[in-house]
């Protein structure tokens, strides 16, 4: 299998997080894309190629121009206020404030497109989000040329960005402009299946009243999980999307017992569904041993999540997301292409 990998990923490394009321390290650093390139090329998996660049035209097919131009101006924006660290959102438009005015001081803009502070801005961000999107378009590319399913190594990840708010380390949500990209040439349906740990609010969003993409999500229950405000089994879509929208939230210490059937029941779905190419959003922080979050996957049971997903058969595009427990991540996302490979 093709991976498309750019070094430019580097140039996005924020400092801290807010989390558990402490700053700490950012958990989504470069040496999570690192240690997957190195396992892609420890298993002969197959060639790596650099993406070629596709402009803004695909990114606008999914989000918002005013969005777009704000992640393109935030640091500048930022640095005009004399600061020269991270920028991070600190205020937000919840129940009852306005978002019929778009502020125009830059503390503003950062509260008004985003939905939490897990979102730095750095010099480098720009350039590294249109990077990883651009992996994802090559990917794209990769796959129809070939008719080979295809290995986008993205970073910064993508699945919580929605058409105009960024959040939870995503900007551009690579895996909805690949699924979008795809309509565009010509595919009538196409299904996205997250398997990221948490809910992929932002893909949900984006679809949520279409029919032509399917989304399907396992991931920790918003009840007691981030994103928590989406994700719940009554999403099932909206207006023509009724019915397209599957979400299967799962209790905290969820291991292959629990995870492998809803696995199955979202691949039957898939398969009832029809499309002409998949996109899998590839997290693999559902790994026993990830820091932040509380399923139990094993290193082995990633070959078994790619044995189900090779079983449909489908053209299929891998667009990475999170896992963050570095040393095992390589081993976990190639383990499931391989096992995706032994049976496709
Ligand atoms: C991004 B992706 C955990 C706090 C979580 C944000 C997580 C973003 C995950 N206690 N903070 O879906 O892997
Ligand atoms: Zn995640």
């Amino acid at each position: 299998m093709l991976t498309i990998y750019s070094d430019d990923h580097h140039l996005h490394h924020g400092n801290a997080e807010l989390i558990d009321g402490t700053l700490k390290p950012c958990f989504e650093m470069p040496s999570r894309a690192d240690m997957v390139l190195q396992r892609v090329r420890q298993t002969g998996l197959g060639d790596i190629i650099a993406p070629t660049e596709h402009g803004l035209e695909p990114l606008l097919r999914v989000h918002d121009a005013g969005y777009v131009r704000f992640l393109e101006q935030a640091w500048s924006l930022w640095q005009a206020e004399g600061r020269n660290h991270d920028a991070l959102p600190l205020v937000w438009p919840v129940r009852g404030l306005r978002t019929d005015r778009i502020p125009q001081d830059i503390d503003g803009l950062m509260g008004y497109y985003s939905f939490d502070a897990g979102v730095p801005i750095t010099a480098g961000t720009w350039q590294a989000i249109r990077s990883s999107a651009n992996v994802a378009l090559t990917g794209l590319d990769t796959m129809l040329a070939t008719g080979h399913s295809t290995f986008a190594l993205c970073r910064p990840p993508g699945h919580h960005a929605a058409a105009d708010y960024m959040g939870g380390y995503c900007y551009l949500n690579n895996a909805a402009i690949a699924a979008q990209a795809m309509l565009d040439r010509g595919a009538k349906r196409v299904a996205i299946l997250d398997v990221d740990y948490h809910h992929g609010n932002g893909t949900q969003s984006i679809f949520y009243q279409r029919s032509d993409v399917q989304f399907l999500s396992l991931h920790g229950d918003p009840t007691v999980e981030y994103p928590f405000f989406l994700g719940h089994a009554d999403e099932t879509g909206e207006g023509a999307g009724l019915g397209f929208n599957h979400n299967y939230p799962l209790a905290h210490g969820t291991d292959w017992s629990h995870y492998g059937p809803a696995l199955a029941d979202a691949c039957s779905k898939i398969a009832a569904y029809a499309p002409d190419a998949l996109v899998v959003s590839l997290g693999v922080d559902t790994f026993e041993q990830d820091p932040i979050s509380r399923f139990l996957l094993k290193n082995a049971d990633y070959l078994r999540m790619g044995e189900a997903i090779g079983g449909l058969g489908l053209p299929t595009l891998f667009v990475m997301e999170g896992g963050y427990a570095v040393e095992d991540i390589g081993v976990n996302a190639v383990n499931v292409l391989s096992g995706f490979e032994s049976v496709a």
